[in-house]
């Protein structure tokens, strides 16, 4: 219950206007809930209407995405664009190409990415973008023509000054290709409009893996503070098994964790004796196929179509990585019961409130995702710095650069908790320190612009 009157009154203002986007409304609960312990101290944030401006995106586009299929038939999706806030820098955040996407869902993600791209200290605004567009089933062809034709409508606001997208659920390097392809063609420009690009034109080394790399760098440098541990000898489950999943999976099994359980729309796979996650590369990112195919192909797993099913199989940690609420309390509850003591968030916003609080409770070591899954957008700068400078960096400085920031972000998480009387809650600690670098530059750039 939120007892500070600005940040109460500002809730309700948002429940008035947005109660049918609840993605929108779950996320913003979350920050208002997390910054009251530092509310007081900073009275000029309601003097300069900081969190009314929070809450309202400086820009939602919402646009016809039309095209034509193999069969010739004429298709119309829905496309969008939000540019949620601009204080520190351009605005910057991933497309997502899914069926559920909506106002709400890009909303949610647009506002928890602007305190997310605080956090890596580096100058980037919050944006989100994208489509309820099905890539499931499409031709490539039918892939390029749908990027083109969003594109066209989308290089009218974005820019490399202005709003540099990236990828997100459903787009990848190919995605990041057709619309680098038609930006280019529009506009006779060569510039970083889009990050997640191939290495040969402009990409930067180790963005494709940074999500799930970055998670486990986080994860182990919370475990090695908090609790003197490390992945070493760890039973790891992860959901999902797109990018961010892979990776999450290849880092934590070179950091010495077995990873017993993995997931993706068709139902998740147990493997007590370790997954083959070069089997797992090839049937998902080469042939675009199902987990399901995967298990078909490994006698010793054991296969089952209820997504779910994932949060009751045994393990020390689990890395959710698949897509938002994806986590409940029933299955907070089940994690629990296990043996989980660890939980990193790689999705975002993957677990329900009420499985955030049966953690907490539970004494898991909870990391959120707006600081555990920064490494992506993260890279994604530094790909940015890259063209800029005109350089490509070598594989093992942009890792080592993106060590650093997962450091640093854990560092500055934990010190927030600690001064707002809440040691180890990383939820609060990152909320708070993303939160307050925004409001002091709204509050510097003044009130109208
Ligand atoms: P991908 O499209 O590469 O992969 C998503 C994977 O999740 C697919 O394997 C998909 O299955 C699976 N999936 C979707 N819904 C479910 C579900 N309900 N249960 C189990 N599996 C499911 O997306 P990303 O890996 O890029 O993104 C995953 C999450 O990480 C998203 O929440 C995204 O917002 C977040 N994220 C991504 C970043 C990035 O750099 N890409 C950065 C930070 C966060 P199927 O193959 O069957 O469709
Ligand atoms: O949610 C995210 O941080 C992303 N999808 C990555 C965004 C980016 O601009 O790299």
């Amino acid at each position: 219950m939120i007892k500070n009157e600005y940040l109460a009154r500002v809730l309700e203002q948002v429940k008035q206007r947005d109660g049918d986007q609840p993605e929108f409304l779950q996320a913003v609960s979350e920050v208002f809930e997390s910054i009251e312990p530092v509310m007081a101290a900073h009275p000029e944030y309601e003097k300069n209407g900081v969190l009314e401006r929070m809450v309202e995106p400086e820009r939602l586009i919402k646009f016809r995405v039309s095209w034509v299929d193999d069969a010739g038939h004429v298709q119309v999706n829905r496309g969008y664009r939000v540019q949620f806030n601009s204080a520190i820098g351009p605005y910057k955040g991933g497309i997502r190409f899914h069926p559920t996407v909506n106002e709400s869902i890009i909303k949610f993600l647009g506002f928890e990415q602007t305190f997310k791209n605080s956090l890596t200290g580096l100058p980037m605004g919050g944006g989100k973008g994208g489509a309820d567009f099905n890539p499931a089933g499409r031709s490539d062809g039918e892939i390029m023509r749908f990027c083109q034709s969003f594109m066209t409508e989308l290089s009218k606001h974005i820019g490399q000054f202005t709003d540099v997208p990236a990828g997100d659920l459903g787009v990848g390097g190919r995605e990041i290709g057709y619309m680098f392809g038609q930006y280019k063609r529009l506009r006779n420009e060569f510039t970083g409009v889009l990050t997640g690009k191939g290495i040969g034109w402009g990409g930067s080394l180790v963005r494709t893996e940074a999500t799930g790399y970055g998670l486990c760098y986080f994860t182990q440098e919370a475990l090695k503070h908090l609790r003197n541990d490390s992945f070493e000898g760890k039973r790891v489950i992860v959901s999902g098994a797109g990018n961010v999943a892979i990776f999450a999976c290849e880092k934590a099994m070179e950091l010495g964790a077995t990873v017993v359980g993995i997931s993706d729309g068709s139902g998740y796979v147990s493997e007590p004796g370790g997954i083959d996650l070069d089997l797992v590369k090839k049937i998902k990112l080469t042939e675009r196929k199902k987990i399901r195919d995967y298990a078909q192909l490994r006698p010793g797993a054991k296969f089952d179509t209820d997504v779910k099913g994932l949060w009751t199989l045994p393990c020390d940690i689990a890395l959710p990585c698949a897509t938002q609420n994806e986590l409940d309390g029933d299955s907070a509850r089940a994690l629990v019961a296990n043996g989980c003591t660890a939980l990193f968030e790689g999705a975002n916003m993957p677990s329900t409130p009420e499985a955030i609080h049966v953690l907490q409770e539970a004494g898991v070591l909870y990391g959120p995702a707006k600081a555990s899954n920064a490494g992506g957008v993260a890279t994604s700068g530094l790909e940015m710095s890259q063209n800029s400078l005109r350089l490509s960096w070598s594989f093992e400085e942009v890792d080592e650069r993106l060590k650093n920031i997962m450091k640093e972000i854990y560092k500055n998480a934990y010190d927030a908790s600690v001064e707002c009387g809440v040691p180890g809650n990383l939820m609060v600690g990152a909320n708070v320190a993303g939160f307050l670098k925004v409001a002091d530059a709204m509050v510097a750039q003044g009130v109208a612009y």
